[in-house]
C-alpha cells in the first residue's frame, strides 16, 4: 500500500492515539507517515496551526494537500477507506449509541488534557484548585457510567470507536494522571481494561513517554 497521507501526531497523545488504533486494526499503518508535532497552548507550532487553526493534534493531511481534523472526523474518514467490518456503525441506533459512548470518552480525555495543562504549564501560583477538582469530576461520572456498562457485561472487548475511544482514554490517565488511582473505585471497568488493553492495536500504540 502507498503512503498517501500524513497523520501530525504525538505519541503521547490519547486523541491521536485512536488514530493509530483504527489503523492498525483496519490493517491501513502503511498508508500513513507519521510527523511528530507536540503542540501545548503555551507552544503553538505554526506548521501544525497552518494546517489546523486550532493548533490541536491529531490533523490528517490527504494525498490532495486538503486536511481533516479533527480526531473524530479523521476516525470517520479512515473507517470508510477499508473493505472490513466498519468500526463506526453505519446506521442505526447502535451508530448513535456507540458514537455518544465514544464522545463521553472523549470527555475523559478532554478533561485529563485540561487537567495535564493546569497543573503542568500554568505557574504554581495560578493554579486554581476548585477547577481542576470538576475536570476531575467529569473524569470520575464518566468513569462511573462506563464501571455500570462494565458490569452489565455490556463493554465487549471487541475494537469499535467506543471502546477504542475508552481505551485510549484509561490509557492516558495511566500515562498522566496516575494519582487519581481509577481502578480502585471502578474493578469491573479495571478488569475489562486488562483484557483490552492486550490487543495488537493497543500494545502497538502504547504511550511512549
Ligand atoms: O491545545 C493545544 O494547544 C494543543 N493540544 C493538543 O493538540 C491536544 C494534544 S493531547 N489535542 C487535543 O486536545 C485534540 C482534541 C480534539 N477534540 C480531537 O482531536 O479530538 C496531548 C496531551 C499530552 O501531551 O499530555
Amino acid at each position: 500500500m502507498a503512503v498517501t497521507m500524513t497523520l501530525l501526531y504525538s505519541p503521547l497523545s490519547p486523541f491521536a492515539r485512536k488514530v493509530l488504533v483504527l489503523l492498525h486494526a483496519t490493517g491501513q499503518t502503511d498508508r500513513v507517515k507519521l510527523q511528530l508535532v507536540q503542540p501545548a497552548p503555551t507552544q503553538p507550532v505554526a506548521e501544525l496551526n497552518a494546517n489546523n487553526p486550532a493548533g490541536k493534534i491529531p490533523a490528517l493531511i490527504l494525498a490532495d494537500g486538503s486536511v481533516l481534523h479533527d480526531s473524530r472526523v479523521i476516525l470517520d474518514y479512515l473507517d470508510q477507506q477499508h473493505s472490513g467490518t466498519p468500526l463506526i456503525p453505519r446506521s442505526g441506533p447502535q451508530r448513535w449509541q456507540r458514537l455518544t459512548l465514544a464522545s463521553l470518552a472523549d470527555a475523559i480525555m478532554d478533561a485529563a488534557v485540561l487537567m495535564r495543562y493546569e497543573s503542568f504549564l500554568r505557574p504554581e501560583a495560578l493554579r486554581w484548585d476548585v477547577w481542576l477538582d470538576g475536570q476531575g469530576q467529569k473524569i470520575e461520572r464518566a468513569l462511573q457510567q462506563f464501571e455500570h456498562l462494565a458490569t452489565g457485561a455490556e463493554l465487549s472487548q471487541q475494537l469499535d470507536i467506543a471502546t477504542i475511544g475508552l481505551g485510549c482514554a484509561l490509557g492516558y490517565l495511566d500515562l498522566r494522571q496516575p494519582d487519581l488511582a481509577w481502578r480502585q473505585r471502578h474493578p469491573a471497568l479495571a478488569d475489562w481494561y486488562a483484557g483490552f488493553s492486550q490487543q495488537p492495536a493497543l500494545l502497538a500504540t502504547q504511550p511512549q513517554a
